[in-house]
């Protein structure tokens, strides 16, 4: 092919390989390098063959390649090999053209690359990227930040190989979020809140097969009618799925170890809400649920050794119905708390960021192409387009009247995973932010007190302003010998 391509694409791992199978699809050609260079040869030769892909076996080949502003999308690992082709890129790409990092990347470094590739002249722009293999092929949500010049230019490549939305489905999933790492910070809180759903999840599993004694069939039918109502989401569909798959008689899901992994982004939302000092406690308690689950040995050791509740209960047929429909309720609740939270963190990181970030055209991101797709996000995005400054979720009056409506069940439920001792942190704690969000007075009072008498920290009283210090040793009570 003598003519330059539209788009070029570095990193061909099972994402970049499949976006760029995206690309190329929308009707663009597409320059391709990998550092192993026979997986170059591999996609020319297989996948690609016949499409308009130009295979490349070095950096300086593919920039040659590409016709003007240049567009250069790294697929790498995230992490220095993002830095090293940067520093590759630059002394060949010329004022205009621009870099774009589609990696799992931690919004900080994409806040330092910005200014760094722009003071070079160039543009950048961080993606998140989300909707695995498939979404990456089929269409993904993409959540672009960075350089807001470079918006024009990657965006009608970027709105055609989004997932789509809406009745006529052509809404993209693809907005402009804000400059600098603004992008990969909403990926990251999209991450964070896939955390956080799937705990909620997994809990409701326990309460149904633990607590409630239902078998894989009866779960799998759970979901499913779930599923057609406002907990329609892909991770309810595809927890639906996994209790269908057998291995000859047995469940496979019961096959499967129970040690969680990681990779880490649910760690970096919760490590950045205390040091922003918000409480994002959904996706700090399914971080620690993973990390519980990890030390396995341990807890089978402490399983011989520490005691549970001693009465167990049994359920009638129609007791069950009644709690299955109070788990849903439970779950619904709490996934409204978890978003809640994430907008929060969002919001909080907006202001010390300087990001002019909008709220509802985030919803609308995680509508389509990413793992918390859901119905349930049309609401979010109402919300926030009704009234942008929306302090928090649950003060909409949709969302306050949902958890108006399941907070009986959400209590009830808590308290029975608690009677049975099955452990429920994701339900339990958005039930205890609730509480601690919707009560004007909490026990903080004693804490200052407590601050003021050891540290002299001072505290700040209801009944007039100022500052003041209490010499609590001289007024206490003498306590009784
Ligand atoms: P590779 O096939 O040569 O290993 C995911 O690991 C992708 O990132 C792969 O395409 C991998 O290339 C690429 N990658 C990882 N580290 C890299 C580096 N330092 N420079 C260029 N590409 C890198």
């Amino acid at each position: 092919m003598s003519e330059k391509c539209d788009f070029g694409l570095i990193g061909l791992a099972v994402m970049g390989e499949n976006l760029a199978l995206n690309v190329e699809s929308r009707g663009y050609s597409v320059a391709v390098f990998n550092r192993t260079t026979e997986k170059v040869d591999d996609l020319i030769n297989g996948r690609a063959a016949g499409k308009k892909f130009v295979g490349c076996h070095s950096i300086e080949e593919l920039v040659d390649n590409l016709a003007s502003p240049k567009k250069v999308m790294l697929m790498v690992k995230a992490g220095p090999a993002v830095d090293a082709l940067i520093e590759q890129l630059i002394p060949l790409l010329s004022p205009g053209d621009v870099i774009i990092d589609g990696g799992n990347t931690h919004y900080a470094d994409t806040e330092r690359r910005t200014k760094y590739v722009e003071e070079k002249g160039l543009l950048f722009v961080g993606t998140g990227v989300s909707g695995g293999e498939e979404g990456a092929l089929k269409g993904p949500s993409m959540m672009p930040g960075g350089s807001e010049a470079a918006w024009p230019i990657v965006k009608p490549i970027f709105q055609a190989i989004a997932a789509k939305v809406g009745p006529n489905d052509d809404i993209p999933c693809c907005e402009w979020v804000g400059p600098r790492g603004a992008g990969h910070y909403v990926k990251m809180v999209h991450n964070g809140i896939e955390y956080g759903d799937m705990q909620l999840i997994c809990e409701a599993y326990q309460m149904l097969s633990a607590g409630l004694g239902l078998s894989n069939d009866e779960i799998y039918e759970v979901f499913d009618e779930w599923n057609r109502g406002e907990l329609q989401s892909y991770l309810i569909e595809i927890s639906r799925d996994i209790f269908s798959v057998k291995e000859g008689d047995d469940y496979l899901v019961d096959k499967i170890l129970d040690v969680a992994g990681a990779k880490g982004t649910g760690k970096w939302m919760s490590q950045l809400a205390l040091d922003l000092g918000v409480p994002s406690t959904l996706v700090t308690a399914a971080v620690y649920a993973r990390t519980l689950s990890a030390v396995k040995e341990a807890r089978t050791r402490a399983s011989k050794v520490l005691e549970g509740p001693t009465a167990s209960k049994t359920f009638s047929a129609d007791e069950r119905k009644q709690w299955v429909e109070k788990i849903r309720e439970a779950l619904y609740a709490s996934k409204i708390c978890s978003y809640a939270q994430g907008f929060v963190q969002l919001q909080a990181a907006a202001k010390e960021h300087d990001w002019p970030l909008n709220y509802g055209d985030c919803a609308l991101l995680w509508r389509g192409g990413c793992i918390i797709r859901a119905k349930f996000l049309d609401r979010i995005k109402e919300a926030f387009d009704e009234n942008p400054q929306l302090e928090n979720l649950l003060l909409h009056p949709f969302f306050t009247t949902a958890v108006h409506g399941g907070q009986q069940a959400w209590r009830d439920v808590v308290v029975l995973a608690t009677e049975l001792g099955l452990p429920v942190p994701a339900f339990s704690t958005a039930l205890a932010y609730y509480d601690s969000y919707r009560r004007e007075r909490l026990p903080a009072n004693l804490l200052q007190a407590q601050r003021d008498y050891f540290g002299a920290h001072t505290y700040q009283r209801v009944d007039k302003p100022g500052t003041f210090h209490t010499e609590w040793l001289e007024l206490r009570r003498t306590p009784a010998e």
